[in-house]
C-alpha cells in the first residue's frame, strides 16, 4: 500500500499554500488513494437511477472512508494548517432537495462499504438546488454555482458519450464520474451525465432562465421551477436524458461483462428511485427492440431487471405527465407506452391501474408497478398504507411484488464525521466495530446506569452546542445560547411536515411568557431552530418561512421573552448545515401529519446523535418508538388511521377547533397582529392566517393541544439532566437498526441478488 503524503501533492511547502492549493492537493491525493483501493466488481451490477444524489461535501468523508483522515490532519497541523478550514472551504454539491436525494447518497456509501458492485446514475446539474438567502424576512433564491471558484472537481470527465434523441433535437452526452469511497473497503462510482452545450449565460435573474433552448439549459438546475408548462416540459427532458443515458450505459456494460441481453437480469439490477426515472422502462424495451428482441420478451426482461421505490403517498407528488409532453420530448417512447397501456387494459378493467388515463395522462408509478418485479415503501407504516389504501388495487393484483425496506443512514457521515466527540466517547467504550456493524451500539445499553458515562455524554452535547453556536454566528451572524434547549426542526419546508405547528407553539409560548410572573418563569431558555428551503413556487411554504423569521424578530425585540425563548431560521440549510446542527440538537421535531411522512431520515440522524424525538406516530417514528420504548420518545397527535378516516369523511373544519380553543385562536390570530405586521408583509401573513383558518389541509389544529402538552412535558423532563441523558443513551444504543448498511443488505437479499 502506498504511503500517501500530502506534501508530495503540493508544489510548495504546505505552510505556504493557499487554501485553494491545499484543497486541490487533497483532492488529488484522495483520488489516487481511491483508485488504489479499486472498485467493486462482479457479474451483476446495481444501477441506482435517481434524479437526486445529495452527496454533501466529500473531502472529510473520503478521508475517513479511505482511512487517511487522522494522518492528513496531523500532516496539516504540523505545517500549522487546519483541516477544518479546508472543510469550510469546500463547496457542497447540492444535487438534491431533501431525504430522497440524501438517501441515494447514503445508499451508495453502504453499497461501496458492503462490497456490492453499484453505480449511481443521475444528472450533473451545474447549479443544483438553489441557494437560499433571507431579505426582508423572506426567502430569495439564487443559483448555487458549486463547481466554480477555481476548485478542482470531484467529478472526472470520462470518454463516454451517448446520443440522446429528443423530438426536436439530438444531443451528445458526456459522463462524469465521482468516486464513492466505501468505509475501509473498495469504491463504487456515481455516474452523472451532462451535455457540453449547457450555457450558464442563459440564466437571467436569480434562478430564472430562458427555458426554450433545451440544449443550453438541460442540466442547468435541479428541478427547474415547475409552476409553468415550460418548466414541466424541461423536467421531462431531464428525465428522458437521464434514463436514456442510464439504459445505454447499462446495456453496453452488461454486454461487456458477457450478457447476450436475453439474460440481462443476470447482469443488472435497476432501482428506480421514485417515479423520476420511470421512462427507463420503455427506453430499455425500445433499445432491446433495436437489438432484435421482441416486445413480449423485452417486457419480461425489463420486469426482471427493474424494481421501484415509492417515497410518498402525497397524490400530488406522484408524477403524471401528459402524453403530449412525452410526444414532444421522446416520441419514440409513445408507441411503447401505448403498447404497455394496451397490455394492461387487456388484463385489468379498473381505471385506477391504467397506464394512460382518459385525459391522455401517463401515470408513471403505474408503469413502475406493472413493469417491475418489486415495489417497496420506505418504512413499515408507509408500506402498509401503500398496500391497504394508496395502492390497494395494485396490491390485490401483485401482492408478491410489495415489500418494505425501512430507510437508513450512513453512520460514517452521520456520526463518525459530524460528531467526533461522540464517536470518540462511543468507540472508547465499545471499540470501532459499530462503524460497520451498527447493532453493536447496543453494547452501550448497560451504561444507562452509569452516571459518570451519562455526564460525559452530557459534556459531548454541550461542546457540540458550543461548536454549533460558533458556526451559526460565523455563518449568518446569529447568536444562540448553548445553555438553552436546542429544539430543532430541519427538513424541506412542506405543509405536511407541519413547521406551522411548531410555529404556533412558539407563538403560544411567547404569549404565555408575557403573562407569567417572575417566579413562574422557566429555568432553561428554549431555542427553536428551523432549517428549511421552500420550493420556489410553493407560496404557503414561503409564507411559513416569512412568519417564522418575523416571529424571531418580534421575540428578539422583547426584553423579557427573549431571555426565555428564541426562534432561529438557518439560512441555506443543506447537508453541511445539517452536519453542524444535528450533533447539537436536544429535541428532534418529527411532527408530520400521521400517514404523510413516508419515513423521514433526519429522525434517524438526530436519534443517533442523542437527541430525543418529539413526534407523531408517522413514518419511521413508529419504528423508533418500538425500539426505544415509550420512556425514551415523546409521541402525540392523531394516529394515521384517524387521519385517514377524517380525510375520507371529508368533514374537517379548522374553524371548529379555533372556536373551541382560546389559546389556539390567540396563536393563530397573532400571525396578523400589529407586532407581526410591524416586522413583516401583510399579504404573506394574512394569506397564511386565512389558509390555516379556512383550510389547514394538514390538520395542525386537531393536534395542537396535544402537541403543546407533550412539549411541555419534554421541557420539564429536560430539567433532570441525568434522566435526559439516559434517554439519549438508549436512543444512541438502539439506532443501529437505522444504519443504511442494514437497509442495503435487505435490498440485496430480497431484490437485487448481486451476489
Ligand atoms: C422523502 N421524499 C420523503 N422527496 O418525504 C421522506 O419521508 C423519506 O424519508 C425520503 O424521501 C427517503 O425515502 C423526498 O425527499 C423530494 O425531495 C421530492 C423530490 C421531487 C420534487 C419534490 C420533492
Amino acid at each position: 500500500m502506498t504511503e500517501f503524503s500530502l506534501a508530495s501533492y503540493a508544489n510548495k511547502p504546505l505552510a505556504e499554500c493557499t487554501e485553494l492549493e491545499l484543497f486541490n492537493a487533497l483532492l488529488s491525493l484522495t483520488k489516487d488513494a481511491a483508485a488504489e483501493k479499486g472498485y467493486n466488481q462482479g457479474k451483476k451490477r446495481l444501477y441506482y437511477i435517481s434524479a437526486e444524489f445529495l452527496i454533501g461535501k466529500l473531502l472529510s468523508n473520503n478521508l475517513i472512508n479511505l482511512g487517511l483522515y487522522d494522518q492528513v490532519r496531523a500532516e496539516l497541523a504540523e505545517a500549522g494548517r487546519d483541516l477544518a478550514e479546508l472543510e469550510e472551504f469546500e463547496n457542497e454539491p447540492s444535487l438534491g432537495n431533501g431525504g430522497l436525494g440524501r438517501l441515494a447518497a447514503c445508499f451508495l456509501d453502504s453499497c461501496a462499504t458492503l462490497g456490492l458492485p453499484a453505480s449511481g446514475v443521475g444528472l450533473a446539474y451545474h447549479c443544483g438546488l438553489f441557494r437560499q438567502s433571507f431579505d426582508k424576512n423572506k426567502q430569495y433564491e439564487s443559483p448555487d454555482y458549486w463547481l466554480r471558484w477555481g476548485q478542482e472537481s470531484w467529478m472526472r470527465r470520462t470518454p463516454k458519450h451517448y446520443t440522446v434523441n429528443f423530438g426536436n433535437l439530438s444531443v451528445t452526452s458526456t459522463m462524469y464520474q465521482i468516486d464513492v469511497t466505501g468505509y475501509h473497503s473498495q469504491c463504487d462510482t456515481l455516474n452523472l451525465f451532462d451535455v457540453d452545450t449547457v450555457d450558464e449565460r442563459v440564466i437571467k435573474n436569480r434562478i430564472n432562465f430562458d427555458k426554450s433552448q433545451v440544449a443550453k439549459n438541460l442540466t442547468l438546475f435541479l428541478y427547474p421551477d415547475d409552476s409553468d408548462e415550460a418548466g414541466r416540459i424541461l423536467r421531462v427532458y431531464q428525465e428522458y436524458f437521464m434514463v436514456s443515458n442510464a439504459a445505454q450505459l447499462m446495456l453496453d456494460e452488461c454486454v461487456e461483462r458477457g450478457s447476450n441481453l436475453h439474460d440481462l437480469a443476470d447482469y443488472a439490477a435497476v432501482q428506480i428511485n421514485d417515479t423520476h426515472p420511470t421512462m427507463v422502462i420503455p427506453e430499455l424495451i425500445r433499445l432491446l427492440g433495436e437489438r432484435g428482441i421482441g416486445f413480449d420478451e423485452a417486457v419480461q426482461i425489463v420486469r426482471d431487471t427493474c424494481a421501484y421505490t415509492n417515497h410518498t403517498i402525497l397524490a400530488e407528488a406522484l408524477e403524471c405527465w401528459p402524453l403530449s409532453f412525452i410526444e414532444r420530448v421522446a416520441p419514440q417512447l409513445v408507441p411503447i407506452i401505448q403498447q404497455l397501456d394496451a397490455f394492461v387494459r387487456g388484463q385489468y378493467e379498473d381505471d385506477f391501474v391504467q397506464v394512460i388515463d382518459q385525459w391522455q395522462n401517463v401515470h408513471m408509478a403505474n408503469i413502475d408497478i406493472h413493469f417491475s418485479h418489486s415495489v417497496n415503501g420506505v418504512a413499515a407504516l408507509h408500506t402498509k398504507i401503500l398496500e391497504d389504501s394508496e395502492l390497494a388495487p395494485f396490491y390485490k393484483i401483485y401482492p408478491e411484488k410489495f415489500n418494505n425496506k425501512t430507510n437508513g443512514i450512513t453512520f460514517r457521515r452521520w456520526m463518525v464525521e459530524c460528531n467526533p466527540g461522540l464517536n470518540k466517547l462511543v468507540s472508547g467504550k465499545i471499540g470501532e466495530g459499530w462503524k460497520t456493524d451498527a447493532e453493536q451500539l447496543e453494547q452501550l445499553l448497560p451504561l444507562a446506569d452509569d452516571p459518570a458515562f451519562l455526564a460525559q455524554l452530557d459534556q459531548v452535547k454541550r461542546t457540540n452546542k458550543q461548536t454549533f453556536a460558533a458556526w451559526l454566528a460565523a455563518h449568518q451572524g446569529t447568536v444562540v445560547d448553548p445553555d438553552s434547549v436546542f429544539d430543532v426542526q430541519s427538513k424541506r419546508l412542506h405543509e405536511y411536515k407541519r413547521q406551522q405547528l411548531n410555529l404556533l407553539w412558539a407563538i403560544r409560548k411567547y404569549q404565555r411568557l408575557q403573562m407569567l410572573e417572575a417566579d413562574e418563569l422557566p429555568k432553561h431558555k428554549v431555542t427553536v431552530i428551523f432549517g428549511a428551503k421552500a420550493a420556489p413556487a410553493y407560496t404557503i411554504a414561503k409564507d411559513i418561512i416569512h412568519a417564522i423569521i418575523c416571529l424571531g424578530k418580534v421575540i428578539e425585540a422583547d426584553p423579557v421573552a427573549s431571555k426565555y425563548l428564541q426562534v432561529v431560521m438557518i439560512e441555506n440549510y443543506n447537508v453541511t448545515a445539517a452536519q453542524h446542527l444535528i450533533p447539537a440538537a436536544d429535541i428532534s421535531e418529527q411532527i408530520s401529519l400521521a400517514s404523510k411522512e413516508a419515513s423521514g431520515t433526519s429522525n434517524m440522524k438526530f436519534m443517533l446523535n442523542g437527541a430525543i424525538t418529539l413526534g407523531t406516530m408517522d413514518g419511521a417514528n413508529v419504528e423508533i418508538a418500538e425500539l426505544v420504548g415509550e420512556d425514551n420518545i415523546y409521541t402525540f397527535g392523531d394516529s394515521s388511521d384517524e387521519v385517514i378516516a377524517r380525510y375520507k369523511r371529508g368533514d374537517y373544519n379548522p374553524r371548529s377547533y379555533y372556536e373551541k380553543d382560546e389559546e389556539l385562536a390567540a396563536a393563530v390570530d397573532f400571525l396578523t397582529s400589529d407586532a407581526m405586521l410591524a416586522q413583516g408583509d401583510a399579504t404573506n401573513l394574512n394569506r397564511l392566517h386565512d389558509e390555516l383558518l379556512n383550510k389547514d389541509w394538514f390538520m395542525t389544529f386537531p393536534d395542537f393541544a396535544d402537541y403543546c402538552a407533550t412539549k411541555a412535558q419534554v421541557l420539564k423532563d429536560y430539567e433532570d439532566r441525568e434522566a435526559w441523558q439516559r434517554k439519549a443513551l438508549v436512543n444512541i444504543s438502539k439506532a443501529g437498526y437505522f444504519s443504511s448498511d442494514r437497509t442495503i443488505a435487505q435490498y440485496e437479499k430480497d431484490i437485487w441478488h448481486l451476489r
